[in-house]
């Protein structure tokens, strides 16, 4: 798998401006691309990353979605006067031309290729360009919400074309839909689009009906369009969440791209005038984690909108440092979904359940608008009695000093150390590279910390010696001198259940344990401080059942994968839900899912807790270790195997357990009639 960064940034598209005043347009400033590159230098982030030039896109790649009368205008504004300018603009919804804005454009497009080039060649893993103007708007004969050439479309395009690629995914987080992107795409099987938008029941622009959840897709492209339309401002953290855990993730994963896009514009943040929305930066640093674990890690992230500068900047600079693999800060907010978010959630799912096979068994059903009974426009809401304009100013500059410190609280120093294990059982050149191997502990010292409080648990000196190199790595951990690690153990459970008692005596308030196989002993979990999943294939009572002790029976299918509707619909939505400072993830005798899927568990649950996690492995299980350290160390997202879609009998132990837990981990809520949500 290759490694790497990309970025591309070319100053030459900062000369695309507008030249009259035009209320409408001029929030699209060359400002968003220079200070949003301005902000990571001073995160060194540009330093990290593969410089890619930009170059200008030909003619006939702008063709592959253009129209010629189309790309023909957009050549002639290069010699005309600003009248003329003003004129041809007028042609269009919210576009305004320049003498420089073809260069520019050819430039975006010419980047956003750049980019495909680099990563399907395998220069690099994955990459940015920052790019203007912006394209998902832009349609084959039209200009179009500050767009004039779709880059991403045209990117995708071009790389079904060159590099004979089959299923392309788009995933278009920007507040608005992109409508461009959907006509061109919409009757074709080979590019899933994928957008959520601010649409207020079709009065936000560009107030199509075609951007609602209805619209899939057509002819053979059916099923291969997703709209998920926000119908209330001050969507947040957890309902962009919720929508991958819900709506996009099993759907990717499903449809198994070979690339994945990001049309990435920022608009969807905090702050911006556009969205009027709430997600704080760290958001994308979640999204961006869960899209690098498609397609093999390939991912393209193209800039689209965003208009509040320090929001779109330090949100780029998530997305970026997360792309290089640096740890996910703790996402922050309440963790539940609003009524009108699931609302949607639950609408978009029932539309397209006819064309996915992980939606078949789920009982979806249509519903309409609950949370419009409610007077309230703002799904997190925060009345006031200022005008707008002013609201718009005063809000501007609150969210520069929000953002300013929550930045600072959210950032982390990152550990020098990424992967830690000791090789204790010989099998350190097995590991991939960038695990770092530390220094066991000696007989005397382990005895020290063993002896007092975990005398109950250990009995034999062969038991005692096992843990040695588990509480080696777990102590660089707590300590925060490696971010993650890994210990084989001859007794996973027991170094499992020793662990966690440890970590919760070290100080760490919610631990959550993820195990797979027979769990022989099973920690008390009364206090909260931990959050026992167990995954396994004996069938428990549910009696022992409680918040923080779920039992999860499942046994993977032998022909091949079905883990992910486990994995997205129940135990990350949990998890998420938990919001826990460290992750053990623990697989012991008898486990019940594939190396596959367990390495799929672990990249995603390096989400969590600022990336902290601990696994241990039953010592017998060589090939898993190495899986895992992979996942751990970012270095590669295995195979997932043959994707198989959930038996109607998993599909309903999920149901099952969602029901009966998500008024506690309310994350799990992807329908009204089930559940209450927040507001
Ligand atoms: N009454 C992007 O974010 N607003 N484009 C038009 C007309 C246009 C946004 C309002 C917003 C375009 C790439
Ligand atoms: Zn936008």
């Amino acid at each position: 798998m290759a490694s790497g960064t990309a970025l591309i940034y070319d100053e030459e598209m900062t000369s695309h401006k507008l030249l009259w005043s035009d209320p409408i347009c001029d929030i699209e400033v060359p400002e968003r691309l220079s200070s949003s590159y301005e902000q990571l230098r001073s995160y060194h982030l540009v330093e990290r990353c593969v410089h890619v030039p930009a170059r200008e896109g030909s003619e006939e790649e702008i063709l592959l979605v253009h129209s010629f009368e189309h790309l023909e205008v957009a050549k002639s504004t290069q010699t005309m006067n600003e009248d003329e300018l003003k004129r041809v603009s007028e042609n269009y919804d919210a576009f305004f031309f320049h003498p420089s804005s073809y260069h520019c454009a050819r430039l975006a497009v010419g980047a956003a290729l750049q980019l495909v080039d680099a990563v399907m060649a395998g220069k690099v893993r994955n990459g940015m360009a920052l790019v203007r103007p912006p394209g998902h708007h832009s349609q084959r004969n039209a200009a179009n919400g500050f767009c004039l050439f779709n880059n991403v479309a045209i990117a995708a395009e071009y790389a079904k074309q060159k590099y004979g690629l089959q299923r392309i995914l788009i995933v278009d987080w920007d507040v608005h839909h992109g409508q461009g992107t959907q006509y061109i795409f919409e009757e074709d099987p080979s590019v899933l689009y994928f957008s959520w938008h601010r649409y207020e029941h079709q009065e936000f622009w560009p107030s199509l009906k075609e951007s609602d959840y209805d619209a899939v897709g057509l002819g053979k492209g059916k099923g291969f369009n997703i709209n998920l339309p926000w119908n209330k401002v001050g969507m947040g953290n957890s309902d962009y969440l919720a929508a991958f855990f819900h709506v996009l993730l099993p759907m990717a994963f499903e449809f198994d791209p070979e690339l994945v896009i990001v049309s990435s514009g920022y608009d969807s943040g905090i702050g911006d005038p556009e969205g009027q929305m709430n997600a704080t930066p760290e958001v994308f640093a979640h999204l961006t984690h869960f899209l690098m674990q498609l397609a093999n890690g390939k991912l393209c992230v193209i800039l689209e909108g965003g208009y509040h500068l320090k929001s779109l900047g330090e949100s780029v600079c998530m997305t970026v440092k997360t792309l290089l693999g640096d740890p996910v800060p703790q996402i922050t907010g309440e963790m539940a979904p609003c009524l009108s978010a699931v609302e949607s959630i639950q609408n978009v799912r029932a539309a397209h359940k006819p064309y996915w096979k992980w939606l078949a068994y789920e009982d979806t059903s249509f519903v309409q608008n609950l949370s419009t009974k409610s007077h309230l426009k703002k799904a997190n809401s925060n009345p006031s009695t200022e005008d707008e304009s002013q609201i718009t100013k005063n809000n501007t500059v609150k969210v520069e000093r929000f953002l300013e410190l929550h930045m600072q609280n959210i950032l982390f120093p990152v550990p020098p150390i990424k992967t830690a294990t000791t090789g204790s059982e010989g099998s350190e050149h097995l590991l991939p590279e960038h695990v770092h191997l530390v220094k066991e502990m000696d007989k005397t010292e382990i005895k020290a910390l063993v002896s007092d409080f975990y005398a109950d648990l250990v009995k034999e000196d062969k038991t005692l010696l096992s843990l040695g190199s588990m509480f080696v790595i777990l102590d660089k951990i707590l300590k925060k001198e490696v971010c993650n690690g890994i210990a084989a153990s001859p007794t996973a459970a027991l170094s499992a259940a020793v662990a966690l008692r440890h970590s919760v005596r070290f100080g760490f308030q919610r631990v959550l344990c993820v195990f797979v196989g027979d769990m022989q002993m099973i920690p008390n979990t009364e206090d909260g401080k931990m959050l026992v999943i167990n995954i396994c294939e004996k069938e428990q009572s549910r009696k022992t059942s409680s918040k923080h002790y779920i039992s999860l029976n499942w046994k993977e299918d032998a022909g091949g994968n079905d883990f992910f509707s486990a994995v997205l619909g129940f135990i990350l939505p949990v998890a998420y839900s938990y919001q826990p400072n460290l992750t053990v993830i623990a697989v012991g005798p008898n486990r019940n899912l594939g190396i596959s899927g367990i390495s799929l568990l672990v990249a995603l649950l390096r989400g969590l807790a600022e990336s902290r996690v601990f696994a241990v492995i039953e010592d017998t299980e060589i090939s898993l270790m190495q899986s895992v350290a992979k996942a751990l160390v970012g270095a590669s997202t295995p195979p997932f195997g043959i994707y198989v879609p959930p038996t109607q009998e998993k599909v309903n132990t999920i149901k099952a357990l969602r029901d009966q837990f998500q008024q506690e981990w309310k994350m799990l809520q992807c329908s009204v009639k089930d559940g209450i949500s927040r507001n």
